[in-house]
């Protein structure tokens, strides 16, 4: 049986796992990263599309930016449409940054390019993940590679990256952690197509017959979300209904007819809000969507697995340059202040811009005048604007 020895052990190559590695590198500290999908399947995998601008800042003084500087689009703000009307926030001029539109399968590609042009050890399509020696000094990973040969990793700690259907969090014995969770009584259709957006900048739309979002990954790929039910079928939504369905819902004083090009891609994605407290048992540490999941109307999930393996790649060098394991006891707490900041964001985006069945006239009265209220007033406007483009880190 092979056995490898490293001084991380990541488990998941999605954003948060291909971050660490490529930060831990950085900082002269070896790593191992086990992912259970191809690389292919990770590389066409189509889902965030908003990056802050610290994850932007993050990524660029990585030594990852180069692509993104030339194919990610620059967004000095959002449109909110509801009433027939269009508001526009101008997060430049509230609060002076803006956010980056690039997709999160460009930024997988960018992390696995230079993570195997590093020589970084990266098995995909492992099966049979199982984590064990949590609590002493020395953890220690089975699997089965590629090959469906048994392998074992030791290492000095384990970063569980594997995501909100991953076996880390599941490993932790039942009453360490505890979960704050509240599921959402809808869904977001979302697809991608080949036609150019019709407008600049993102535009959220609040409607009678539901929310929808208009967003983009290219000059000439468009990307639209339309509020649906946690169970909606698929085939209930030829291309004809879902473009119809998106121009209703996206009217404003001009109603743009959407360019309709080829739908290549449609799915259905639950709404959650989701946190584990805390994020570590021993010395497995859980980062990114392990830890937590946010509903998607704020764009916060890729930036969150972002900010949490910026820190704990600081804890990890720490503990490497001194032998201490303080900031790595820390890693949970200071996490968690940015994640609880950031649930009540996108709970709040969600509960304004989107049609709750259960609500009555007066409901949704103040939903409208909230939006009257964010959109027209500074205050407001500048409270979603400063969420938005990010809060800064603490350090
Ligand atoms: P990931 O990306 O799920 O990666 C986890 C990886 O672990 C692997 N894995 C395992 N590997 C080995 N052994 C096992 N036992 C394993 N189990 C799982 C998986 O194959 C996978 O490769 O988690 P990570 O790295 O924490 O990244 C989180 C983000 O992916 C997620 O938060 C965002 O996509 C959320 N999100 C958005 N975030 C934003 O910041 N801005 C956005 O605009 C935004 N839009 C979105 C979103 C998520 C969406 N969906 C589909 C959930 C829009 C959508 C529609
Ligand atoms: C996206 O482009 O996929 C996207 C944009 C904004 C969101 C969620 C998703 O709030």
């Amino acid at each position: 049986m092979a056995v490898i020895r490293t001084q991380v052990a990541i488990i998941g190559a999605g954003p948060a796992g291909l971050i660490l590695c490529h930060l831990l590198r950085l900082r002269g500290i070896d790593s191992v990263v086990l992912e259970a999908r191809s690389r292919q399947h990770i590389e066409e995998r189509v889902r965030a599309g908003v990056l802050e601008q610290g994850t932007v800042d993050l990524l660029n003084d990585a030594g990852l930016g180069e692509r993104m500087r030339r194919e990610g689009l620059a967004h000095r703000g959002i449109t909110v449409r509801f009433s027939g009307m269009s508001r526009y926030i101008d997060f430049q001029r509230l609060v002076g940054k803006t956010v980056t539109v690039y997709g999160q399968q460009e930024v997988v590609r960018d992390l696995v390019a230079a993570a195997l042009a590093a020589g970084t050890h990266l098995q995909f399509e492992v099966a049979g993940v199982s984590v064990h020696e949590l609590s002493g000094p020395r953890p220690v990973i089975r699997y089965r590679d590629r090959a469906g040969a048994d392998a074992e990793l030791h290492c000095d700690f384990i970063a569980g990256c594997d995501g909100f259907h991953g076996v880390c969090r599941a490993s932790i014995p039942a009453g360490e952690l505890r979960f704050y969770e509240r599921d959402y009584p809808f869904a977001w259709l979302g697809v991608l197509a080949h036609s150019p957006p019709v407008a600049d900048e993102l535009i959220y739309a609040n409607h009678q017959r539901g929310f929808a979002l208009f967003s983009m990954r290219s000059p000439q790929v468009t990307r639209l979300y339309l509020q649906c039910r946690p169970d909606e079928d698929l085939a209930q939504w030829p291309d004809e209904r879902i473009w119809e369905e998106l121009e209703r819902r996206l009217e404003g004083e001009q109603p743009p007819p959407l360019p309709r090009g080829e739908v290549f891609q449609k799915s259905v994605t639950p709404m959650r809000s989701f946190v584990t407290e805390p994020m570590q048992y021993g010395r497995l540490f859980l980062a990114g969507d392990a830890a937590h999941i946010v509903p998607p109307t704020g764009a916060k999930g890729l930036n969150l697995a972002a900010a949490d393996v910026r820190a704990l790649s600081f804890a990890l060098a720490q503990f490497y340059e001194s032998g201490s394991l303080q900031s790595l006891a820390n890693y949970s707490k200071r996490c968690l202040r940015r994640i609880w900041l950031a649930q009540r964001f996108s709970w709040w985006m969600t509960a304004m811009l989107h049609r709750f069945e259960q609500h009555s006239e007066f409901e949704r009265r103040v939903q409208l005048a909230e939006l009257d209220y964010v959109t027209g007033s500074h205050a407001g406007a500048t409270s979603l604007a400063e969420n938005y483009v990010g809060l800064p880190f603490e350090d």
